[in-house]
């Protein structure tokens, strides 16, 4: 699957499959989001089709009449063929669910101009489809389609920037084609155009797949090793990392708070790496923070295995921001994503603040009602230089009840280990006495131990 290959295809008609157990403002609001992943890539969403089903994994995924209706809407290209028992029995099994109507069109925030459908030249289900749904419904449509699968694999993709990003997403990628290239239509293509190899060149492809996943994720342990000696390294330092769903604004409070270059973009999934940098103005000794990749529902489950190493910064931190787009009214519900994906890859024990962030788009009333459901999260702004410089504050506290407090008695002949104590550690009170300075300060108790110990040398 290469989307950037096909310059042609813009126009996406998007599609739900409502079930008894996925309907309603949840597969709206899903749709939605479908709808901005979809423009993330570029296309242009030209309408919304929803059709009830008992489930998303019946063969024909869409009954007869609603195939019609999208083959219409995609410039009849395909090859629609009569499945009248199809559509009894979607209509029996729309009956037994308790739905009275069988399919409808959705409507949602899409700027009237694109409506009435130009010609979709690109079908994108809300939902994941087996090789062979996505082959039938692609041989009846004539266009290309994707599940949402794809598509999120496909914006990863784009996105991925550090190496150890590009091979996740490689792995998940290649993970994602291989049983679409056997089922796909290359092998009767081989064999249409009489090379009678077909079977050949798809049992090549798959085994050059193979190897290539062998090579990636040799590769991956590799650059992960590397990492993890780096994170080692900084592991006495009291770190903080910001998690959340995609486009809360986690990049632009790290932006913010660390007074970084970290880009922040109306995008989803922007950040697929995970960055650290020091909390600014600097502390002694400093505090890290890091951003890591956004969440979305219904993540594909080779991503979030791949997050388990690039979300080991998150293992690691003391304390997490829970970082939500306050502004959405689905954030309850994104919020509940992120928790249930932290819990998988084991990260959940820290300490936890609520950030609920983009303030300033809500009203006074809106934030004295979150204030009252959340009385122990901050309502901040990235873009309100007071709300940074108390979430700064509040991180500070944090990290300075997480340090003990001691004295140390450091003779004026050991300059070296007094510049040191004063880059890296808060000190409290200075004390000059005649041969000696005593030093009270706050730090980690790792640093305090072997500073002893080098006193102990001098
Ligand atoms: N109005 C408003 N917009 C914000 C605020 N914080 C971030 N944004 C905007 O929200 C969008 C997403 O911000 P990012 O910082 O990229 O979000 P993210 O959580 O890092 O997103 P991913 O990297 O996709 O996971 C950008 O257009 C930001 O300018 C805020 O406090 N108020
Ligand atoms: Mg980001």
């Amino acid at each position: 699957m290469q989307l950037t290959a096909k310059a042609s295809l813009n126009h996406a008609l998007l599609i739900s499959i409502c079930t008894p157990e996925f309907k309603g403002d949840e597969a709206k609001e899903s749709l939605a989001e479908l709808a901005r992943l979809v423009t993330t890539l570029g296309f242009k969403v030209v309408g919304t089709q929803s059709q009830k089903q008992s489930s998303t994994k019946r063969v024909n995924v869409l009954g007869l009449g609603k195939l019609a209706e999208i083959a219409q809407l995609t410039g009849n290209k395909g090859v629609v063929e009569g499945r009248e028992e199809d559509a009894d029995l979607a209509e029996e099994i729309a009956n037994e669910a308790g739905f009275t109507a069988n399919s409808s069109a959705v409507s949602l925030d899409i700027p009237s101009e694109n409506l009435p459908y130009a010609c979709a030249d690109v079908v994108v289900f809300d939902c994941d489809l087996s090789p062979s749904q996505l082959r039938n419904v692609e041989n009846q449509l004539g266009v290309e389609v994707f599940d949402r699968t794809g598509i999120i694999i496909e914006i990863f993709s784009r996105h991925a920037r550090t190496k150890t990003a590009k091979l996740q997403v490689e792995i998940a990628r290649l993970n994602y084609v291989a049983p679409r290239l056997r089922e796909s239509s290359c092998g009767d293509k081989e064999r249409q155009m009489g090379k009678g190899a077909g079977e050949t060149t798809l049992e090549l492809n798959r085994r050059k797949i193979r190897d290539q996943l062998a090579e990636l994720k040799r590769e991956l342990v590799s650059v992960q090793d590397e990492m993890k000696g780096r994170r080692t390294q900084r592991s006495e330092l009291f770190c903080v990392a910001l998690v959340g769903y995609t486009n809360a604004g986690k990049s632009s409070m790290m932006r913010a708070i660390t007074g970084s270059d970290v880009v922040g973009e109306n995008k989803l999934f922007a950040t697929l790496d995970t960055t650290v940098r020091a909390l600014h103005p600097i502390t002694q000794p400093r505090i890290l923070v890091s951003d890591t990749v956004g969440f979305i529902k219904k993540l594909p489950h080779d991503l979030v295995a791949s997050f388990h190493s690039t979300l080991a910064e998150a293992h690691d931190a003391s304390l997490l921001l829970y970082v939500v787009d306050a502004s959405d009214p689905s954030f309850r519900s994104q919020l509940e994503v992120v928790h249930e994906v932290l819990e998988k890859v084991g990260v959940e024990d820290s300490k936890k603040l609520l950030v609920l962030n983009k303030s300033d788009q809500l009203s006074t009333e809106q934030q004295q009602a979150l204030i009252q459901e959340f009385p122990d999260a901050m309502i901040t702004s990235a873009r309100n230089p007071d709300d940074v410089s108390t979430l700064h504050k509040y991180i500070v506290g944090v990290a300075q009840n997480e340090m003990i407090e001691d004295e140390i008695i450091i003779p004026y002949t050991a300059k070296g280990i007094i510049g040191e104590i004063r880059s890296s550690m808060s000190v409290t009170k200075e004390e000059y006495e005649y041969s000696h300075i005593k030093f009270t300060v706050r730090s980690n108790a790792i640093d305090l131990e072997r500073l002893k110990k080098r006193m102990l040398n001098l």
